[in-house]
Formats: C-alpha cells, structure tokens, sequence
C-alpha cells in the first residue's frame, strides 16, 4: 500500500499577505501546479490513498471555478482521495464543496469522526473536518479495531484549544497519523507526521516544501520536495571599506534568481541610505526587500571638540540607561550644532 499525505495548500492565501500583487499571483500559480504535480507523483507511483489533511483554501478567498480547477485534477488521480477541512475551510453550510457534484474518488469527512473502509487494503481512514473556525472533540473513549489498518486525517495543533488538541493515546491508535496546520513538516511520533505546507507561503516558511510518502511495503515514510522556490532570510554583514558595487556583488552572489529575499543589511557605515538604494535599484531576483540595520558611523571624539559638550556628555553613568540617555543626547547635539 502507497500513501501520499499532502496538507495546508491554502489556496489563495497570498491575495491577502503583504506581497506585490504580481508576485502573489505568480506564488498562486505555483501552488496550482504543484498540486497537479503531486497528483501526477501519486499516479507515478501508482498510489492507493491521497489524504490532504486540511486548510486546503481560504474560504473568502476561494470561488466556484477555484473549485472546478480543484475537482479537475482530483478527478485524475488515480488513488482514492480523502479530504478533512481545517480552522481555514471549515465545513459550515454555506462550504462550497456542499454545492457540487464530486469526482467519485474524493470523500470528504464531516464533523464527527468517522472512517471509511477500504476493503481490498483491510484498512480504515479515520478523519474529521472542522464545523467552525475553533474546533475541539473529546476521543478519550475511541478504541479501534486492530483488525484493520487504521488511518488517522486530522487538521490539529496537538496543544491548542482552538485546534482540535490530539494526546498522545488517541495518536498511539493508529498505524499511521497524517497531519496537518503546521506548516514546518515534522515528525511527531513513529506513527505521526506533519507533512508541512504544499508550498512555503512566508518569511516564516523556510525551507523545502512538500508532501509524505509513505510505501507500506517498503517499510518507509519519506519527504518528498516539491518547492518551486524558497522562502529566504539572508544576512548580509557590511564592511566600512567596502564599495557600492562589492556590496552588490556580495549579495547579488547569494541570490539565486527563483526564489524571494528577505535581506537585512548589517555592519558599520557611512553611507547607510545609499547603500540600500543602490541595492534596490540595481540587485536582480524574482522578489526581494531590505531591512537596513546598518550602524551609521560617527566618532564623537572626532566630531564634538567643544568642552563644554564633552563634559556633559560625561557626566552619564555607564548604566544601561544612562547609555542610551547619552547615545541620545549625543545624536541631537551632532544633528543641531553640528548638522549630521
Ligand atoms: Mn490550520
């Protein structure tokens, strides 16, 4: 038996986030045609249950043709497809899967935990979607049959009151628990994995991205990387001697053209603003911004020869705050007495 475990795709999520509307609508894409890879992986590799273990889209977000285009790849996937929905596209009357007809290897689990035998694989999948955006059930007295194989789809944060906690005994009852809400794949017990996200959908979502893969026979439960690009925290440390264009080159050297930056500029300069101009008007990548943290070189020795200020300056303590009281105050005399 071959299962792919998939989750938290959040179709349309980036019409909300901070991200130019060009480069949203391109990460849109990506997750359309990740998911159509992923469906094209499970008929490769001739799989037999396809679990997304919710957040599958935003429901403000996500209309009747994002549905259709949905229900078309479904439709040729060639293993049987269960679907739970999450605290994102919660199962309220007014869900849009309510309102069609579905592909016929598509079950969708309701609000009360309930499997869905598969005869010829002796296995049960076991799931439960979401009512509201909050959701909590008790499972302290579910027993399950070992006769079968018994297949956990659950959208939870584990801890949460507000994402359907799970504990470690109810886990325990299965063979195998996919799932869902957090974005950072993770394995949480032997039996129980967090896919992670389909795609990296922030700054907060670093690294690959993909689905579990899970080969009975092989004995094996892996990752499998469908990232198209990255989400990337960069750092990029400034020397004092250095050049506009060995600024650039350096951190034009770390960027490799699909993915999206975040970059903040650290060290000691003098030009501070200029450097992060000439970067934004000259660096080349699909989406970048800059977080200037750059320390703005001054020497008050050099700059501030009247005795007077220097004895005012030096009647602060070393504390903490009457560090920064001087940090102050010294700032405001170099700009008003001595204009920089
Ligand atoms: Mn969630």
């Amino acid at each position: 038996m071959k299962i792919i475990h998939a989750a938290d795709l959040h179709l349309k999520k980036f019409y909300k986030g901070r991200l130019p509307l060009e480069i949203s609508n391109k990460l849109l894409e990506d997750t359309w045609r990740t998911f159509r890879d992923v469906a094209n992986f499970s008929n490769e590799v001739d799989a037999d249950i396809f679990l997304i273990a919710g957040d599958l889209f935003e429901r403000e977000f996500f209309y009747l043709r994002d549905l259709r285009r949905f229900l078309n790849i479904i439709e040729d996937i060639k293993a049987k497809v269960f679907l739970v929905f999450g605290n994102h596209d919660y199962l309220s009357k007014d869900n849009l899967f309510l309102k069609v007809d579905l592909p016929e290897n598509l079950y969708i689990f309701n609000s009360e935990l309930d499997f869905y035998e598969l005869k010829d694989l002796n296995t049960r999948i076991y799931g439960i979607s979401y009512d509201s955006y909050k959701f909590k059930k008790d499972f302290s007295d579910v027993k399950l049959d070992k006769n079968f194989i018994n297949i956990g789809l659950f959208h939870s944060d584990l801890k949460d009151e507000r994402y359907m906690p799970l504990d470690e005994k109810f886990l325990r009852e299965f063979n195998y628990v996919a799932l869902g809400h957090i974005h950072k794949r993770a394995k949480v017990f032997n039996n129980a994995y967090y896919s992670g996200s389909l795609i990296s959908l922030s700054f907060k979502d670093e690294g690959e991205r993909g689905i579990i893969f899970l080969d009975d026979e092989k004995k094996t439960i892996e990752f499998k990387n469908f990232s198209r690009r990255e989400f990337i925290n960069l750092e990029i440390k400034i020397d004092k001697d250095m050049t506009f264009s060995e600024i650039l080159k350096k951190v034009q050297g770390k960027i490799s053209t699909e993915n999206l930056y975040r970059i903040t500029l650290k060290g000691v300069s003098h030009n501070k603003r200029e450097i992060e101009s000439f970067l934004r008007e000259n660096l080349s990548a699909f989406y970048f911004e800059v977080i200037n943290e750059i320390t703005e070189e001054r020497n008050l020795d050099f700059e501030i020869k009247d005795k007077y200020i220097l004895d005012l300056l030096g009647t602060f303590s070393n504390s903490d705050i009457e560090r920064d009281a001087r940090e102050i105050s010294k700032n405001y005399i170099l700009e008003q007495y001595y204009g920089i």
